[in-house]
């Protein structure tokens, strides 16, 4: 651990030590880092005598029902109490909070626990790592550093963080400390085989049709470089796919041999606004690309919003994507 990080652990350590009542609060649409980092952190507080909720934007999505309650999950600003300290996870501007904003807005200290190199420094306490593979780790680290060991479900939570955000230790945040933290939390008794189950092997035989629909009109670029696929409102409307296999689309033209840069533009909502996700092998900064239309993320995996129609946010993101590839950089 680098002297500014253990500086700002220490930071994290003193105000939790100071206080007693925290909610912990992580992006809207949650996926498995932001809840199980959030879990796990909430745990750790209970175990140091403290008061914790979970308090995130429309609580657990059912896609993650399979989490521990190793803490008190509510999803409406209304049911939380003003705590003494906010912290959020895996929340790298304020606004992805959703409702829960509020309360981060009305709370005595807030701190701010992320590794998105895009992370804006909201909090009164900031612990931003960008090079920690997922907020679970750093969540691990903090046990470390309370000398807490977690129990088989706080392992479970921040297994499940880690294996989601290294695309199951393949991605380049892939590092030996990531598999001594998976070796750790597994020797506490998660089973790889069952959360492979309940991450990947989740679909409906609908879901694979869906996903069949949207890879059959998947582009490429002459040269192969970048590759996208697209999903129209109507099919969503049509096909009504789970928000797991739309979360995943994204790694199909990242599998692309060739692909430096992929993309899925996504009109959910038919109101004029593309969602936009990027993924790059690692020569692209897609991280750079998203903040030019006023998103971000991770050098290798990020998101924006952008107006226009699915054709004009082609045109868009593809004029970028090009250079972006040409010159290594946007
Ligand atoms: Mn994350």
């Amino acid at each position: 651990m680098s002297g500014t990080q253990a500086k700002q652990v220490k930071t994290v350590m003193e105000t939790i030590r100071r206080n007693r009542r925290f909610t912990v609060s992580s992006h809207i649409n949650p996926e498995g880092d932001a809840l199980g980092s959030a879990l796990a952190l909430a745990s750790l507080l209970k175990r140091l005598g403290k008061q914790a909720v979970v308090a995130t934007d429309g609580g657990i999505p059912k896609a993650f029902e399979f989490f521990p309650r190793v803490a008190p999950v509510v999803g409406r600003p209304s049911q939380v109490r003003m705590p003494e300290v906010a912290m959020t996870v895996d929340v790298p501007v304020l606004a992805r909070l959703g409702s829960m904003s509020k309360v981060f807005e009305k709370a005595g200290i807030s701190v701010n626990i992320d590794h998105h190199v895009s992370n804006q420094l909201f909090g009164d306490v900031n612990w931003v790592d960008p090079k920690a593979a997922a907020v679970g780790e750093m969540i691990f680290r903090l046990y470390e550093a309370f000398r807490v060991v977690p129990t088989k479900d706080e392992a479970l939570c921040m297994y499940v963080s880690i294996v989601t955000d290294t695309g199951s230790f393949r991605y380049m945040s892939t590092t030996p400390e990531v598999h001594r933290i998976a070796s750790d939390l597994i020797s506490r008794g998660v089973s790889p085989l069952k959360v492979g189950q309940d991450i990947y092997e989740c679909h409906t035989p609908s879901d694979l049709r869906f996903l069949g629909k949207v890879l059959t009109c998947m582009k490429s670029t002459p040269d192969g470089k970048i590759s996208w696929v697209e999903v129209p409102h109507a099919l969503l409307k049509s096909c009504r796919p789970g928000p797991e296999i739309v979360d995943e689309l994204v790694n199909y033209p990242r599998s692309v041999r060739t692909a430096q840069v992929s993309f899925v533009l996504r009109d959910q909502s038919n109101d004029g606004k593309i969602r936009v996700s990027f993924r790059s092998k690692g020569r692209v900064d897609v991280n750079k690309i998203a903040r030019l239309f006023g998103g971000g993320g991770h050098m290798a995996a990020s998101g924006c919003t952008i107006d226009g129609t699915l054709a004009q946010v082609r045109q868009k993101v593809l004029k970028v994507a090009y250079q972006a590839v040409r010159n290594g950089r946007p």
